[in-house]
Parts: structure tokens; sequence; C-alpha cells
């Protein structure tokens, strides 16, 4: 019994982010959902990203248990932020985003960035109607987290390694870490960045702009 629920609850959040990718896909905008733990540095990750990605307009829907911050943060450099708050819920769930969608202006974006709630875990099994799920590890959060959340490695279109420029300063095995997401996705790219510096962000913004050229709708 109490299974059949949970399958029920997983079978409407698939069904409403059905709806939600057929909204986004009729404004052809590309959508990820960016997911890490808590402070691996999404929101400097997408607040150097709204600064450096010139010719995107970008819309972004950020959850977080209370407060805006992270949206103020972010609404220094878009107009188009909705904050979710999800009280005591873990993760973002596609009835969220619904629900954040009409306070966007869809036929004015061409990206949507979703911050998940800071998470490692739950964000992974729950489909928001994103195009891209995009996993975010930080050298502050040590070199054995690939390996132990292996769901969001395998789930990754892309993933990011972010806080580069603390590796002098911290024990990291970088050749381990890349290794275990060999094992677990032999095929996603792993991009190498710091926020703070901004070294290694061209491979990120190029990724995200070819995504956002083939969602473009044709000329
Ligand atoms: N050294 C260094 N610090 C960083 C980098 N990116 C973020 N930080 C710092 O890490 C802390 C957390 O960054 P946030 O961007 O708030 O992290 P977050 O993942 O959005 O956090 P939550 O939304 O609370 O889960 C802040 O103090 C940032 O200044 C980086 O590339 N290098
Ligand atoms: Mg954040
Ligand atoms: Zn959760």
């Amino acid at each position: 019994m109490h299974v059949s629920v949970v399958q029920n609850v997983l079978k409407l959040n698939d069904e409403i982010a059905a709806m939600n990718r057929q909204v986004l896909h009729n404004a052809s905008l590309f959508t990820i959902d960016l997911i890490g733990a808590p402070g691996c540095g999404k929101t400097a990750l997408l607040e150097k990203t709204l600064q450096e990605l010139k010719g995107v307009r970008v819309g972004v829907i950020v959850g977080d248990l209370t407060t805006q911050r992270d949206a103020d943060r972010m609404a220094r450099f878009t107009e188009q932020v909705v904050q979710v708050n999800t009280g005591k819920g873990c993760h973002l769930e596609a009835n969220h985003i619904k629900e954040a969608l009409p306070h966007l202006d869809l036929g004015k974006l061409d990206l949507l960035i979703i911050e998940n709630v800071g998470n490692l875990i739950c964000p992974v099994g729950f489909d928001l109607g994103q195009d891209a799920k995009v996993g975010m590890f930080a050298i502050s959060g040590g070199d054995d987290k690939a390996a132990k959340h292996p769901y969001i490695v395998m789930e990754s279109a892309v993933l990011v390694l972010s806080k580069m420029d603390l590796l002098p300063y911290i024990p990291f095995d970088l050749e381990l870490f890349r290794s275990d997401i060999r094992r677990l996705n032999p095929n996603v790219p792993l991009l190498e960045l710091s926020a703070t510096t901004g070294k290694g962000m061209e491979p990120w913004l190029k990724w995200l702009g070819e995504r956002v050229k083939q969602a473009a709708p044709v000329a």
C-alpha cells in the first residue's frame, strides 16, 4: 500500500513535468536543473554565468527552504527571477515549476536555469520538465562525493567541479574524482572551473550556448 502511494506521487510528478516540458518547448527554451550540495557554489556559478553569457536571455527559478537571498543575488543580473520556498521540502517538484512559470515572461527568454534546493540526493529522482540535469560538485566537498552520489553522476548531461581555486589548500585527489566519474558515466563532460576567479568558465558557457542555439526556433 505504502509503495503504491509513493508510485502515484511520482507518476503525478512525471505528468506535471511533461506538461512543463511542453510549455517550455513551445517557447523554444532550453532548461537545466542545477543540482548540488548546500554551498557547493550553485548561485555563485549562476551569478557569473548571467554576467558572461552574452546574447542569451536567461530566466532563473531558485528553490530554497526559506529566504529569497539567492534570488536577490541573481536579480542583480536578470529581471526574470522567481524564488520558490519549499518550507521543509528538500527538493523541487514539477508542481513548484508549474506554479513558478506564470511569473516569467517565457517569450522573452532563451534559457531557463532552475537552481534546485541544495541537496545531492532526492532532486535527482524528480523530473521537473528540464532538458538536462546538471550535477555540481566542489573541491571543498571532498574527492569522494561523486562515488558516494552515483545517481546524480549517472543522470547528468554535464557535470561541474567548482572551486578549483581551492585545490592548493584542500586535500583533494583530482585523479580519483575523475576516475570515479569515468567509471559511473564514461561519456559525461566534466567541467572544472572556479566561479570566483572565472577560470574554466569558457567550456561551461560554450556548452550552454550550443544547447540554447539548438533549442531556438529555426529562422
Ligand atoms: N573559493 C571559491 N569559493 C566559492 C566559489 N564558488 C562559490 N564560492 C563560495 O562558496 C560559498 C557558497 O556559495 P553559493 O553560491 O552560495 O553556494 P550554493 O550552492 O548556491 O549554496 P545553497 O544555495 O545554499 O545550497 C560562498 O561563500 C561563495 O562565495 C569558487 O569557485 N571558489
Ligand atoms: Mg544557492
Ligand atoms: Zn527531497
